[in-house]
């Protein structure tokens, strides 16, 4: 039997396990990515084991998410991350240069390579026909220290693309309409593979469009095959050298199979609250907006820019309505200036924000009360825009350029005809914002510059073999990690703080959870489906952690929160019968007795609560299982790095 294309660049990059569906297998990763609101964290950790050289094919350490500097806390995080990278042979990629994956894919990924980054949105890279995969810092930390990513061979969906986009129908709304029939839990567990025909028609950014928005399926990570449009695209980048022709066999089997045809789609729109909550722009035409905001790792390319200057050309936009736009990098933002496009957009009345994260993770342009915002980013989470009764509506580029000058949602195949955008021929190429490692003879002259708000890991413990403890919170299904742990300009400065940033922990759920928690000193937290979806940020676990969080029971995890739970130690239960649900109360005290062997063995865990029995799953490795008995993967790297 064939392999698909997934498969054999895993199988190429196997370390450990047996290569069979289901069963654990140890990936060896070539390249890694941080970012800073994750960053921090992850070389704390990654300094704490002590391996004094990255062990990688490529590390980039970026800077692009805590860029808002309204304090000291986000300039000291960035001197540290400078300061780390040099030492210890990591490339830093300075504020301004761009949003990582943005920079990643233009100046760093490579077909058949496999990548981990500390941000959820790494799968970006699948666009490139590369296994990239987002994770918590301490697997990437893990990971520069040379070690395997451990994950369970994964189902693959095949998605077939057929035809071509009609004009000013766009690759968000492809993913659009992949999360509109997957919904976002459809990926959990799986690769999304691309082929067919209607491959050939999409440009590389396009299918990073694509890839970076599966995250919000839940998946893995996305992937298209590496052909003559990778080559195209790595050429105009200088970068041909690292070309190669990746496809899946033809004889390869997939877990389920996804037809569409690029001809039949239209412009789509994911509605308030969530990515999958998607209907056609064309039903909602007419609805009065606030704002636009274009950008975003989703949407940053500069075929994304051209277009919405085009659209701009010589027009106003709307007065009521406010449009900023933040072009994914330095080499975009410094070729829509050569060219005339950024004056374009000037002109029209764009906001020109710097090539950084920005609104899309609540650092500026909160939208005003009840507003109503489009923004062609891949998340609309409640609250995450940092206004709470905000609407955010995702689409792409052309609808968001085209309603922002009408002051309404619009559909962008009112604008007449479109013209061929094309990738340009050659790139402009400066790497003067990456700043190499120091070489390895010198590392030990530069010094690590750590701020006052950058405090330690939090303190962890070996499991405890018995347990009696209250729920301190219960919440009900597809809990994000931006519920558990709120970003936004105003708490992300704190993310080198954990005492400080777990004050603000679960707060959009109940005001009181941080107070409660931290006073019991101990409990569990209780939740319904696909606990824990969106973002890789391992703060979800480590503030938790840190308010003395021992144990998640939920209905089903979310694939990077699970790993990220493990990481810090906490249990990830799920109910073996889910109505056991209704069984347990905020206040209820849970007991837990035999915890240390059920662990070690795969025993069931039977929680008593009220009397009655609750029979738990702890789903997890062999290795995790050693992970959890340790208290966590720091300790368990150091018990094995001192063995
Ligand atoms: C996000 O889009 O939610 C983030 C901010 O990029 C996160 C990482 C983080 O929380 O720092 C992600 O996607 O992993
Ligand atoms: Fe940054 Fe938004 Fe992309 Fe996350 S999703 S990496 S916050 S641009």
């Amino acid at each position: 039997m064939g392999l698909t294309l997934a498969e054999k660049i895993l199988k190429a990059h196997l370390v450990g396990g047996e290569f069979k569906k289901g069963s654990q297998i140890a990936i060896k990763m070539d390249q890694t990515l941080t970012q800073d609101a994750t960053g921090t964290m992850a070389y704390i950790e990654y300094v704490a084991m002590g391996v004094p050289r990255v062990r990688t094919e490529k590390s980039v350490a970026y800077i692009d998410h805590n860029t808002l500097q309204s304090g000291f806390e986000n300039a000291d995080d960035h001197r540290f991350i400078g300061s780390v990278a040099k030492k210890h042979g990591i490339s830093f990629s300075r504020p301004g240069n761009g949003i990582c994956h943005q920079v990643h894919l233009e100046r760093f990924g490579a077909p058949g390579k496999t990548l981990i980054g500390s941000d959820s949105h790494t799968p970006t890279g699948g666009g490139l026909g590369m296994i990239a995969i987002g994770a918590g810092g301490l697997d990437v930390a893990v990971a520069m220290g040379g070690g395997a990513y451990y994950i369970t061979y994964p189902k693959i969906i095949k998605v077939e693309l057929k035809g071509k986009l009609s004009p000013w129908v766009s690759a968000k709304d492809v993913i659009l309409e992949v999360l509109r029939r997957l919904s976002v839990k459809g990926g959990v567990g799986a690769i999304v593979e691309y082929c067919g025909e209607g491959v050939k028609t999409l440009t590389v950014p396009e299918r990073a469009t694509i890839t970076n928005m599966g995250a919000e399926l839940g998946a893995t990570t996305s992937i298209f095959p590496s052909d003559e449009n990778t080559l195209e695209f790595l050429k105009a980048q200088g970068r041909e050298d690292v070309y190669i022709p990746l496809s899946a066999d033809p004889d390869a089997e997939y877990d389920k199979e996804l037809v569409i045809d690029l001809s039949e789609l239209e412009p789509l729109a994911a509605c308030p609250h969530s990515p999958d909550n998607v209907k056609p722009v064309r039903e909602l035409a007419g609805m009065k907006i606030d704002q636009c905001c274009i950008g975003s790792c989703t949407n940053s390319s500069f075929i994304d820019m051209m277009k919405v200057a085009y659209i701009l050309d010589g027009k106003t936009c709307c007065p009521s309505v406010s449009l900023s736009v933040a072009p994914g990098s330095k080499q975009v933002l410094s070729m829509i200036s050569q060219n005339g496009a950024l004056t374009k957009m000037i002109d029209a009345g764009a906001r020109i924000l710097e090539s950084a994260c920005g609104p899309c993770i609540g650092m500026g342009q909160s939208p005003n009360s009840k507003g109503i915002s489009l923004r062609t980013f891949n998340r609309n989470f409640e609250g995450r825009s940092g206004t709470r009764d905000a609407g955010v509506y995702l689409v792409s580029p052309e609808t968001a350029a085209a309603s922002a000058l009408t002051g309404v949602m619009t559909d962008p195949r009112t604008l007449g005809e479109m013209p061929q955008f094309k990738l340009p021929e050659k790139f402009y190429i400066n790497d003067n914002m990456i700043e190499l490692p120091a070489p390895e003879s010198e590392m030990d002259k530069v010094e690590i510059l750590r701020g006052p708000n950058i405090a330690g890991y939090p303190e962890t413990n070996p499991l405890a073999d018995s347990l009696s403890v209250p729920c301190s919170l219960k919440v009900d299904d597809n809990i994000t990690t931006d519920h558990i742990m709120p970003a936004g300009a105003k708490i992300l400065p704190l993310r080198s703080n954990i005492p400080e940033i777990s004050k603000h922990c679960f707060t959009v759920c109940d005001e009181k959870f941080p107070e409660r928690a931290k006073a019991l000193g101990a409990s569990v937290v209780v939740g319904g489906e696909n606990y824990g979806q969106g973002s890789s940020r391992e703060h979800a676990a480590l503030a938790p952690l840190y308010l003395g969080v021992k144990a998640v029971i939920v209905k089903s995890f979310a694939r990077i929160h699970k790993a990220n739970l493990i990481n810090a130690g906490i249990l990830p239960l799920t109910f073996k019968n889910p109505g056991d649900y209704d069984k347990i109360s905020q206040g209820d005290t849970v007991e837990f007795s035999g915890l240390r062997e059920a662990v070690k063995t795969g025993k069931e865990i039977v929680a008593k609560v009220n009397g009655a029995d609750i029979p738990l799953d702890l789903d997890i490795s062999e290795r995790d299982r050693e992970i959890m008995l340790a208290g966590g993967l720091l300790d368990y790297t150091r018990e094995n790095l001192a063995k």
